[in-house]
């Protein structure tokens, strides 16, 4: 059963209508369910700050495929980083433009520098990297273990 606990807070009168019409648009019934929907997206934030975070990733790229080798170049990064891709959807958009959503499960730093890598390529028109802690599900055993695995049998 969750432990429910009630605390009271002082805020600006001006804040807190800013925050009442954030729960309106959001569709909140009450102010704890608002309150608690930002708590945990801003810990979430703060906790993937840290690199060694058990971590699930979503790189969304648009690029034209008819660039010079970006195909392949996407192609080999997501070999070389296959542990931590959990699978890759492509939607050609239209003659020209190509839609690429990359999910990732790792941790926090090493997606970012695969994000990175990827967003960088010659030819990436839009990107944008979103990350989601996983320390609170049973992944973070799995991307423990993962790592294990990888380690060359003669370690
Ligand atoms: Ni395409």
């Amino acid at each position: 059963m969750i432990n429910l606990v009630r605390f009271g807070v002082s805020i600006e009168a001006d804040l807190l209508r800013g925050f009442d019409r954030f729960n309106r648009q959001k569709g909140f019934v009450n102010r704890s369910q608002g309150l608690r929907d930002v708590l945990r997206s801003l810990l979430d934030e703060d906790r993937v700050q840290d690199d060694s975070t058990a971590s699930l990733g979503v790189l969304t790229l648009v690029y034209d495929h008819h660039k010079r080798d970006l195909e392949d170049r996407l192609t080999t990064i997501q070999h070389d980083h296959h542990h931590s891709i959990i699978t890759t959807t492509h939607v050609h958009i239209d003659h020209d433009n190509c839609l690429e959503v990359i999910l990732l499960r790792g941790r926090a730093g090493a997606l970012r520098k695969i994000a990175s890598d990827i967003s960088s390529l010659k030819g990436i028109q839009h990107s944008k990297f979103q990350l989601t802690s996983a320390e609170h599900m049973c992944l973070r055993s799995r991307i423990s273990s993962a790592r294990r695995i990888s380690r060359p049998a003669s370690a």
